[in-house]
């Protein structure tokens, strides 16, 4: 079998074993009325490449560990995910109306309804890696504390919402009605590091974490994914431009047409392409000092560069 084929086999597997657990894991009635639990089955179900989730079970697999250990931190991470996408869709952020090739969740089930479903899932997040796995010893239980407090740094105010924070400042004039100026690059790898890169590193070190590393295979993992993170960014712009929305199932061109600074607007297609090829390069750099070089992450981190959605 090609190496292609190996990684496509994988990702199918888990992306199928990361589906059912993540269906299983939602809310539903009677513990929760079903308007709620609907509105977040419609926008988890709605699919997606489920890199972050994948992420977090391959950490924990390269680090020796048993992915099935990680296995709920990996569907808190989606649901987190989940609930960003369903927020920043609202028309008081993007006004977006497809995403994952279905109409928004307010499109369908109106705006205060999908503000709910995005607030249930980051709850329901937390109380799932508080939860599971079940009869955890203290060394599981340990585990599950912190990478509670890694998801929470990754999404929170310091990563994840503080990077859609500065993006908001970006596109929103003063009292007298001037714009910003437009940030320059290293304004805008910044943003980017928290507002995608936070939660794509929390995805490989709680991961890691679970699938009990050692503190330098987490660090390692930890530099790995925040490659991974920027690498992801740029590929993510230079998709808006050369993808179809049908493809991307979301729509294309707005970023570039909402005049916002992308990785192509400020060195061009080209360079922009050599620069996540210099991410990767990065990663496998660090994977390497723990020898982890071989695993599955470069593998994903390639498949990251390479996607075309
Ligand atoms: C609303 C608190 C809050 C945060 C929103 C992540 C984010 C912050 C907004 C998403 C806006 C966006 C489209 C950013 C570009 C990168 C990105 C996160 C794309 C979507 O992630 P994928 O490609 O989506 O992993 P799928 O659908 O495959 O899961």
């Amino acid at each position: 079998m090609s190496a292609a084929d190996d990684l496509q086999q994988y990702l199918t597997a888990r992306r199928t074993a990361i589906d059912t657990a993540l269906l299983a894991s939602l809310p539903s009635p009677p513990s929760c009325p079903s308007a709620v639990a609907d509105a977040m089955r419609y926008s988890v179900s709605a699919g997606g490449k489920r890199l972050r989730p994948i992420l977090c079970l391959a950490s924990a697999e390269a680090v020796g560990g048993d992915w099935r250990q990680a296995m709920p931190a990996a569907c808190a991470i989606e649901f987190v995910h989940t609930y960003s996408l369903i927020h920043d869709d609202l028309p008081a952020m993007d006004n977006d109306t497809l995403r994952r090739g279905r109409p928004t969740l307010h499109v369908i089930a109106g705006e205060a309804m999908a503000i709910l479903a995005g607030d249930g899932l980051l709850t329901e997040a937390f109380a799932l890696m508080a939860r599971q796995p079940r009869d955890a010893d203290a060394t599981l239980a340990a585990r599950k504390v912190r990478v509670i407090e890694i998801v929470a740094a990754g999404a929170g105010a310091a990563g994840m919402v503080g990077g859609q924070a500065i993006d908001l400042a970006c596109i929103t004039p003063d009292a007298a009605g001037t714009m910003p100026p437009p940030l320059d690059a290293e304004s805008l790898r910044a943003m980017h590091a928290r507002k995608t890169g936070a939660l794509i590193r929390a995805s490989a070190s709680a991961g890691a974490v679970m699938g009990g590393g050692s503190d330098a295979q987490i660090d390692a993992i930890d530099r790995a994914a925040a490659e991974f993170g920027l690498a992801f960014q740029i590929i993510d712009d230079v998709l808006d431009i050369e993808g179809a929305s049908a493809n991307l199932g979301k729509t294309a061109g707005k970023d570039a047409a909402a005049g916002k600074p992308t990785y192509p607007a400020l060195y061009g297609l080209d360079a922009s392409k050599r620069m996540a090829d210099e991410c990767l390069a990065r990663a496998a750099g660090a994977l390497a000092e723990v020898r982890l070089a071989d695993s599955r992450l470069l593998q994903i981190g390639r498949w990251i560069v390479e996607r075309s959605n």
